[in-house]
């Protein structure tokens, strides 16, 4: 088992457009493990291939309180979305920000599952949200695309700062004149 590093906004690596998956091997099962140890020991409900930057259109979500609900879609696609609902998000890749963010309130999302079985699922409220938000990684587009400019960019500037500190790359000027 393997803990992923997770891509944090402004990374451009989080706008790459993820391609279909077109064989479900042991691979990609133990790819899929390795996602679901890093979402639940971050802790996260959902994360999607893009944010551990493999391009390939793949997320895991659990949304239940006990983390036994473990879902797995490969190759996502909405087929059915009805009424609206505005829901607080946040996201592994923006920590520390929660934002609201209006989208459909329930879903029919169509996928294969870790062995390769299509599936179908109907579902609403915080699954459906999730769902939407992960779908959107692997388009590149991240929950912050739904803000004002000015509060993406507040954020964006928050997290480069908290980057620059981490990394120790700070880039001061020798001499202040
Ligand atoms: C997406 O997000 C989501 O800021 C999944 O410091 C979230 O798992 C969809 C997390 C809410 C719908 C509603 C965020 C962990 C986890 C943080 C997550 C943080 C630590 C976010
Ligand atoms: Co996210």
């Amino acid at each position: 088992m393997t803990k992923l590093d997770i891509l944090r906004f402004p990374d451009k690596r989080l706008r790459t457009k993820a391609v279909e998956i077109s064989t479900v091997d042991d691979n990609l099962r133990t790819f899929v493990a390795d996602m679901f140890e890093t979402m639940y020991e971050a802790p996260g409900i959902g994360l999607a291939a893009t944010q551990v930057n493999y391009h390939k259109r793949l997320m895991v979500i659990d949304v239940s309180e006990d983390n036994n609900e473990p879902l797995c879609f490969i190759n996502p696609v909405i087929t059915h979305k009805e009424g609206i609902e505005v829901m607080q998000e946040g996201c592994l890749s923006v920590p520390g920000f929660y934002e609201d963010v209006e989208r459909a309130e329930s879903i029919t999302v169509k996928a294969l599952d870790k062995h390769g079985e299509s599936f179908e699922l109907t579902t609403n409220d915080l699954l459906a949200v999730c769902i939407q938000h992960e779908i959107d990684h692997l388009d590149g587009k991240l929950f912050v695309d739904y803000l004002s400019p000015l509060k993406r960019n507040r954020i964006r500037k928050k997290l480069e700062r908290a980057e620059k500190e981490l990394t120790g790359q700070k880039n001061r000027p020798t001499a202040n004149l």
